[in-house]
């Protein structure tokens, strides 16, 4: 479905659109001359079409919607809970499979090659692995004071299960010059502004990062073909960094011979002042002062049960989670009832593979009816933990793994 199938060129509903419209809600549209440029009636819009009813909207246009911690129970995160974040408008043209290309360009190939579906299929081995996308600026609420960008809380992250070919696979067959050192990616989105000028994200990773045999180039999530909202029909996907650099609706691929220029890639944008700065501090934007974000994190989520459950005096609550660590694997997992005082050591499983996320559970037995908080501490394997309090301010709100609470009652 095509925006201009409905809106005339300055963006507002064509008459002959209302009728189809009013059909297609179900209703009369009471106001429907009143609707803003560009708007169609919710139920058109489909972005939350099959995603479960308690995930919670962050703002529409774009689409960015965060999943609460008890959603992310489960080992490979299925499509209704996964998070979506979009710095555009989901590309409006139809998507057809068979003639989508991806052209492998940029400064330091040998020759610019293109490949279809088809082709990517035919020619090279598929990989499957479950990968953790977490968005850069996921527990960005818990900076004071505030910084511009989505007030996620926990649940900008997922662990889906992605099927591609390997972006190293297909870098040896297009033949990279030696100067190589960055990859691009560029997806089919619309910048905000419709301006096909300009592209609302391009970001990428070191060429390093790109030859990692978890790098995928994907056309399957959980098995099936990618969802809309989340890139179809193919996806760059990069578990471990800022969720950001896994291209979406993806189309080219530029391999650069310097650190990749694209949309989102400057300013302060995915980037980390390169020394801690006071509480709202301004910075000037330069590369000098900031530096683009790589691994995430070591992080942890407590998934069940849900914050402020009731539970009875002399039962034993067993307690579930999700733990990662970007670039690592997660070492330990420890609790707390007690605001930190004490740490309890849980039971962790060792990860599906390379970047994904690590289950972990835990016992615990709570001495007294009253109000507690349970805390959840994830240690890396290199000895990295994450604090109990929100780590340093930095201007665009990234990188928040304090430990995630939950509020449990004991009657
Ligand atoms: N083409 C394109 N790719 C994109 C984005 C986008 O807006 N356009 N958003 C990025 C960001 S910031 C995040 S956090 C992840 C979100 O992935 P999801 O919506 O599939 O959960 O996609 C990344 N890839
Ligand atoms: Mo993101």
């Amino acid at each position: 479905m095509k925006s201009s199938d409905f809106h005339n060129r300055r963006g507002f509903l064509k008459k002959s659109a209302l009728t189809a419209l009013t059909s297609m809600v179900g209703s009369e549209m009471v106001f429907a001359k009143k609707l803003p440029p560009h708007y169609l009636p919710l139920p058109l819009e489909n972005a939350l079409e099959g995603k479960h009813p308690d995930l919670m909207t962050l703002s529409d246009k774009p689409w960015v919607v965060e999943t609460p911690a008890h959603l992310l129970d489960d080992d490979v995160t299925p499509f209704e809970k996964m998070f979506i974040r979009n710095n555009g408008l989901v590309p409006e043209e139809k998507i057809d499979p068979k003639t989508w290309t991806l052209i492998i360009k940029g400064e330091s190939v040998e020759a610019p090659k293109t490949y279809t579906l088809a082709d990517l299929k035919a020619k090279f081995k598929p990989y499957t692995y479950q990968l953790v996308l977490e968005c850069g600026g996921n527990g960005r609420s818990g900076y004071v004071p505030q910084t511009a960008g989505n007030q996620w809380g926990d649940g900008g992250v997922s662990c889906a299960e992605w099927t591609g070919v390997r972006l190293k696979d297909i870098l040896a067959d297009v033949g990279l010059k030696n100067d190589a050192v960055y990859i691009g990616y560029y997806g089919k989105d619309l910048h905000p502004s419709r301006d096909p000028g300009k592209s609302a994200i391009s970001r990428g990773v070191p060429l390093q990062k790109a030859l990692e045999d978890e790098t995928l180039i994907a056309w399957a999530m959980n098995g099936q073909e990618i969802p809309l909202q989340h890139g179809f029909p193919l996806r760059l996907v990069v578990g471990g960094w800022p969720a950001s650099v896994s291209g979406k609706w993806l189309h080219t691929i530029s391999v650069r011979n310097k650190e990749h220029d694209g949309a989102k890639m400057d300013g302060h944008s995915y980037r980390m002042p390169r020394s801690p700065v006071q509480p709202g501090e301004k910075l000037p934007e330069t590369p000098e002062n900031f530096k683009v974000i790589e691994s995430m994190p070591v992080k942890s989520l407590i998934t069940f049960p849900k914050s402020g459950i009731v539970t009875d005096l002399n039962k034993t609550l067993l307690l579930r989670g999700q733990a990662w660590a970007g670039d690592l694997a997660v070492k330990e997992v420890h609790v707390s009832i007690d605001f930190g005082a004490t740490w309890q050591k849980c039971m962790l499983n060792l990860p599906k593979n390379r970047l994904s996320w690590q289950r972990w559970t835990a016992a615990i037995n709570l001495p007294q009816k009253g109000y507690y908080e349970v805390w959840a501490r994830a240690t890396d394997e290199k000895g990295t933990t994450q604090p109990m309090v929100i780590p340093t301010w930095n201007p665009g709100g990234y990188l928040n793994n304090s430990c995630h609470r939950i509020a449990v009652k004991v009657v």
